[in-house]
């Protein structure tokens, strides 16, 4: 084994990567300070041994990487040119690492299987478990990050599934000692992550010197064996110093001591790599040097020409926010009885996994035999396998971290549960900082068709936490669909068009309504019937007001319009179906004609997605309106748990009746 990494071609192949590595850090350096389109820069300077070397034990054919910001050498000896990389770095419309759409070094290539990187320390580790979890053959997946990301609770979370299920990960810790300025004694307990990891069973644990050729290549081989024979993580430790300051920003002797810094300097792998070369007799010093100048040259080369690209357009900006998707849209009712919303949906799921096997669906108590608290899932495991339908830990950021991380196979499609809306705020990093804006982030290289199922809404007495409609937060955020059916046909037909779509959709299900026999139980749709999202449906024709409402919503209003027929007003019901995308013209069209607009949710009305209706039509149909836009909408207090304060938090029949009443009479 030893005489294999003392080979010459080996060593070369590493001497080469390090010079690429250590000058093209300096050479950003110098980019950055003369003002080329780029104001952020991060050494890699201590970290490259070990990214280089973990680069060169895997395979970016077969291997998947999710590589941390300080692991530019990993990706230039995985196979990202310097060309590509400089590009990226000055934000030019390179072909590969987001074109400009993220800081530097936050890398990602399809072509080398390098999943989309953002800058939130820690979430990688479980997209790269997820991805895990989809693989079938000995492939591999490396993950890395500094000592300071493994405080995160996703890492924890990361490895704590990873372990269960003995998944093949790699990951990679570059422990510098520092998180910016945080010493490890203010980061972890017992200064050791691999102390506090051992507890993990199935999870193998190395450490290592990452600036010994010799120690982390042997050590990387046991590990990289490990992984292939499929008998769980590994986590790797690799010390290593780092040379230089945080980043462009920092000033490193504000908190490192003169002797820390010039010991760091001298633990340099570059340095103690070319001893290693000369004492044993690998390559002469000339030989040395010739690489370091052809390095130099090829940087310097290649900037020239990244230099040219252009920078991406203006006109561009709006580009890539959501992946293309089309699909046919075909209504066929059956002549069967009524089905309830609950069962339509559980046929949706059965259905569309009928149709592609690849199609997951994972979350809190979601199979055997349970299938899900509502019972959404049910027979699904029985019926398509364990692998197809599993139970989650009870952790919301592994579930919607994971099922991000497995659409980097290109394939797989998660539909996941989160147990209650009022839980997904656990896991809302995964979802808003990350599948929400991966298809963006990577200029269109990856996209991420997770379904992420949300039992929510009220009138239920559940309570602060059984009871939220967090929709105007998912609304906010760029990237995600948010669907909220109120009828089990509608319900049907958007849940197998949503699994359909290559975007990230939340698709928010009332759980007041599963059971609800009278307007919300329909006739089912076929098997081939798909909705159409950003269509909503005129659920009642009329001429005095407009009443835009979505979910419970529409059956109470339904109500009260039928009701109210008999007082001679005539309501307009537009049930939106898609709030994101939204049918604008509809309710446009509507108001033109009804001249008076209601919008009706059960969320809370401050910031609630009426105010969002209301501005449209303050901006695009002022000159049609008879009356000020009303909205109806809950308390902005916590929802209580007394059925009494309930009841005063949540619009009611009678309340909402009366509004309509005073807009008409206004
Ligand atoms: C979730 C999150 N919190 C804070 C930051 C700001 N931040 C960026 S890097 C960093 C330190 C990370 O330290 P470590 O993981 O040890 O990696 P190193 O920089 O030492 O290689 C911090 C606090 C961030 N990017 N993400
Ligand atoms: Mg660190």
């Amino acid at each position: 084994m030893e005489k294999e990494f003392l080979s010459k071609d080996r060593c070369k192949k590493v001497l080469n990567y390090l010079y690429l590595s250590r000058l093209l850090d300096d050479k950003m350096n110098k980019l950055v300070k003369q003002n080329k389109g780029t104001t952020f820069y991060l050494s890699n300077a201590g970290h490259d041994l070990i990214g280089i070397l973990s680069a060169m034990s895997l395979d970016p054919k077969k291997d998947y990487s999710f590589p941390y910001y300080r692991d530019r050498a990993y990706v230039l000896a995985l196979g990202s040119s310097v060309f590509d990389l400089i590009g990226s770095f000055l934000a030019r419309n390179s072909k590969h690492h987001s074109s400009g759409r993220m800081m530097p070094d936050h890398f990602c290539d399809n072509s080398l299987n390098i999943a989309c990187q953002s800058s939130c320390v820690g979430s990688q580790y479980l997209q790269a478990v997820g991805l895990a979890k989809v693989l079938k053959d000995d492939q591999i997946v490396y993950v890395s990050g500094g000592e300071g990301s493994t405080s995160q609770g996703d890492f924890h979370e990361a490895l704590n599934f990873s372990s269960i299920y003995k998944l093949p990960v790699f990951f990679c810790i570059q422990d510098n000692d520092f998180a910016i300025s945080v010493s490890k004694e203010e980061q972890i307990a017992g200064k050791s992550i691999a102390k506090v990891a051992t507890g993990f069973e199935n999870l193998k644990i190395f450490e290592v010197d990452g600036t010994d050729y010799l120690e982390t290549s042997k050590k990387l081989a046991e590990a990289i064996a490990h992984l292939r024979q499929k008998k769980g993580p590994v986590l790797f430790i690799a010390k290593v110093p780092r040379i230089n300051a945080h980043s462009n920003s920092d000033d490193q002797k504000k908190y490192k001591s003169e002797e820390l810094i010039e010991k760091e300097r001298k633990n340099d792998p570059v340095l103690k790599f070319e001893k290693f070369l000369l004492e044993n007799k690998i390559l002469s010093d000339e030989e040395i040097k010739i690489f370091k100048t052809t390095a130099f040259e090829l940087i310097e080369k290649e900037a020239e020409n990244a230099e040219k690209l252009d920078h991406p357009k203006k006109s561009s900006a709006q580009e890539k926010l959501f992946n293309p998707f089309d699909i046919e849209e075909k209504i066929e009712v059956g002549s069967g009885d009524e089905i309830t919303m609950m069962d339509a949906l559980n046929h949706a799921l059965k259905e569309e996994m009928e149709n592609d096997e690849n199609v997951v669906v994972f979350g809190e108590d979601v199979a055997k035999g349970k299938g899900g608290v509502f019972g959404i899932t049910r027979g699904l495991s029985e019926k398509f396998g364990n692998d197809r339908c599993f139970n989650s830990p009870l952790a919301e950021s592994t579930i919607i971290g994971m099922a991000t991380g497995m659409t980097f196979d290109n394939k797989t499609k998660p539909v996941i549960e989160i147990q209650f809306a009022d839980y997904a705020w656990s896991g809302i990093n995964q979802l808003v900082n990350e599948l929400a804006s991966i298809y963006y982030r990577s200029n269109g290289e990856y996209n991420c068709p997770v379904v992420v199922r949300m039992p929510f809404g009220g009138y239920i007495q559940g309570g602060p936490y059984h009871s939220q409609s967090i929709e105007s937060h998912l609304c906010h955020v760029p990237g995600l669909k948010v669907v909220i059916p109120s009828n089990a046909s509608d319900a049907k037909m958007l849940l197998k068009t949503a699994i359909k779509d290559p975007n990230p959709v939340v698709f928010l299900e009332h759980k007041a309504i599963y059971r609800q026999m009278n307007f919300v139980a329909r006739k089912e749709p076929s098997k081939d019937s798909y909705l159409l999202f950003g269509k909503a449906n005129i659920v009642r024709k009329g001429s005095d007001v407009t009443v835009v409402c979505y979910g419970m919503m529409v059956m109470f209003v339904n109500e009260i319009a039928k009701k109210l027929e008999d007082e001679d007003i005539s309501i307009e019901i537009i049930d939106l179906r898609t709030l994101v995308p939204l049918d604008k013209e509809t309710i446009i069209n509507s108001v033109k004609k009804t001249s008076k607009l209601l919008i009706l949710h059960e969320d809370k009305k401050f910031c609630g997605f009426g105010a969002e209706i209301s501005s449209i039509i303050m901006e695009e149909a002022f000159e049609y309106l008879d009356a000020p836009v009303k909205r109806v909408a809950a308390l902005d207090i916590p929802i209580p748990y007394s059925k009494i304060l309930e009841d005063a938090y949540f619009p009611q029949k009678d309340e909402i009746e009366e509004e309509i009443k005073k807009l008409v009479r206004f």
